[in-house]
């Protein structure tokens, strides 16, 4: 296997701790690493062996007492040989080691350089290597379970056949284009089109994932919306457990948008507070309530609190169906519960016995009950449930949308029986997209964009 100039850096994070790792990874990783251990000689050891021993200065004083593990090319994270240095956690013997190294002429990595040549060793396909980094980056449940479902594998595999077999269709339909005038047909047309019915099959669930993707990696965006002195402000306060918005019993108190991140169960949301809806008395209310009709637009999920003390079945139902017409995901949420007899409670209740209304009273910090629907709703989102793959990254979403348009084209031009030319070209703008998807078509500044994303050491 060939082998590249050797690279270390810190795998570990930087700062002090009880071990920090020093990765080598390259042509003679092993035998430099040797040169400035005192042990066992590492160049006779097996591969997935781990040696104590001390690394030297030159002229042989101590820099540290360190464990070396060895592996060798091509069962390695980068298939290359190498070497892993754990010593102890300071970060002056960290950078002792390093220079020793680089006197031996080993190369400080750049970000993101061992999972590169991991990729270019074939190792794994470019959507799995950015998997590494978004499962580096995963700071939730739903992120980390993303991350793990693309890196073992995700949608790339199987995207990586369907291109091949259209590799094959492309080449027989330029074979035709050889044969000019003459009126022949090696592609079967009838096939040719199932397979590319094939693929849409199989890109829509990812392209439609994206904004589930968006959401574990960013949030779901969640407004809380209302009559004012409903109590969103004293809801938000009560979900992010501190006095966020100011509360007042004066309606019209909150008159811009105020937003926060809260995890609940493993999901991240973004919950939104918006200034109450009614006719404006002003000029800056009539902006707030453009604006809570804005994030509305944008949310994924509606809040609708009403204050329970004062709202009538029959207000209920009217705004039921204006957020039915609105056409988004929403939650009904009853507050004040604490001001309602439970016979009060109850006929509301009953009215909707469709739908249920979860009841709170955010003033007290009886809020369970609503924390949970949320979770349930977010749950309920196929992908996030099923751990199927979803798509995160916006540089995969852009080349499945482009592959699935340019397949809409090569249908459309099956139908009308464009000529082989034309269709040959918009199955090459497929291939195209779905090649550079998976990394196996790259170039280096795709790589470099990619990789330099990486944190060094990685
Ligand atoms: N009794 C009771 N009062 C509550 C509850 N939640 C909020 N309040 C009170 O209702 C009043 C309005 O609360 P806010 O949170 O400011 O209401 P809002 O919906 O943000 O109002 P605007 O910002 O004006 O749209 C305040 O006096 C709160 O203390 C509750 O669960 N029970
Ligand atoms: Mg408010």
């Amino acid at each position: 296997m060939f082998q590249l100039e050797p690279i270390a850096a810190l795998a570990t994070a930087p700062g002090i701790g009880a071990i920090a790792v020093i990765r080598v990874s390259g042509e003679g990783a092993i035998a430099i690493t040797s040169r400035i251990f005192r042990g066992k000689e590492l160049t006779r050891q097996e591969s997935h062996t781990a040696h104590f021993g001390t690394i030297r200065h030159a002229n042989g004083s101590i820099i540290d007492e360190v464990l070396v593990t060895v592996f060798r090319a091509p069962k390695s994270f980068t298939k290359e040989d190498v070497v892993e240095i754990s010593c102890h956690g300071s970060e002056f013997i960290i950078q002792q080691i390093l220079r020793r190294l680089t006197q031996e002429g080993v190369r400080l990595a750049r970000p993101g350089e061992f999972t590169q040549r991991a990729f270019l060793n074939g190792q794994f396909d470019l959507v799995q290597a950015e998997a590494v980094a978004d499962l580096i980056a995963s700071d939730s449940e739903a992120s980390h379970r993303a991350a793990l479902t693309q890196l073992r594998g995700g949608f790339s595999r199987q995207l990586k056949e369907l291109r091949q077999q259209l590799i094959d269709f492309v080449a027989l339909v330029e074979l035709e284009l050889d044969f000019g005038e003459e009126d022949v047909e090696f592609a079967h047309r009838d096939r040719l089109r199932q397979l590319m019915i094939d693929i849409r099959r199989v890109l829509h669930p990812l392209i439609d994932s994206f904004s589930t993707g968006n959401a574990i990696k960013n949030g779901v965006p969640t407004v809380i919306v209302g009559k004012p002195n409903a109590g969103k402000s004293t809801l938000l306060n009560a979900l992010l457990n501190e006095e966020k918005a100011i509360v007042s019993d004066i309606p019209g108190t909150t008159r811009d948008v105020i937003e926060d991140e809260l995890f609940i169960n493993g999901i991240r949301f973004r919950l939104i507070d918006t200034a109450g809806l009614r006719q404006a008395t002003d000029q800056i209310e009539a902006i707030g309530i453009e604006r809570t009709q804005q994030k509305m637009r944008d949310a994924a999920l509606v809040v609708y609190l009403f204050d329970g003390s004062s709202t009538t079945a029959d207000e209920l139902t009217q705004t039921q169906t204006e957020l039915q017409q609105a056409g988004k995901p929403y939650l009904l949420v009853g507050n004040k519960a604490d001001l309602m007899t439970d016979a009060q409670r109850a006929s509301i209740d009953h009215s909707f016995n469709e739908e249920n209304i979860v009841w709170i009273a955010a003033r007290d910090q009886r809020i369970d009950e609503l924390k949970a629907a949320l979770s349930a709703r977010a749950r309920t989102d196929a992908a996030m449930q099923t751990g199927s793959a979803v798509v995160t990254n916006a540089r995969h979403y852009e080349h499945l949308t482009a592959t699935d348009e340019a397949l809409v084209r090569a249908i459309h031009g099956l139908d009308s029986q464009v000529t082989p030319d034309w269709l040959a070209m918009d199955l090459r703008v497929a291939l195209q997209h779905l090649g550079e998807l998976t990394g196996e078509i790259t170039t280096d500044d795709l790589l470099d964009s990619i990789f330099s994303k990486f944190c060094i050491g990685k």
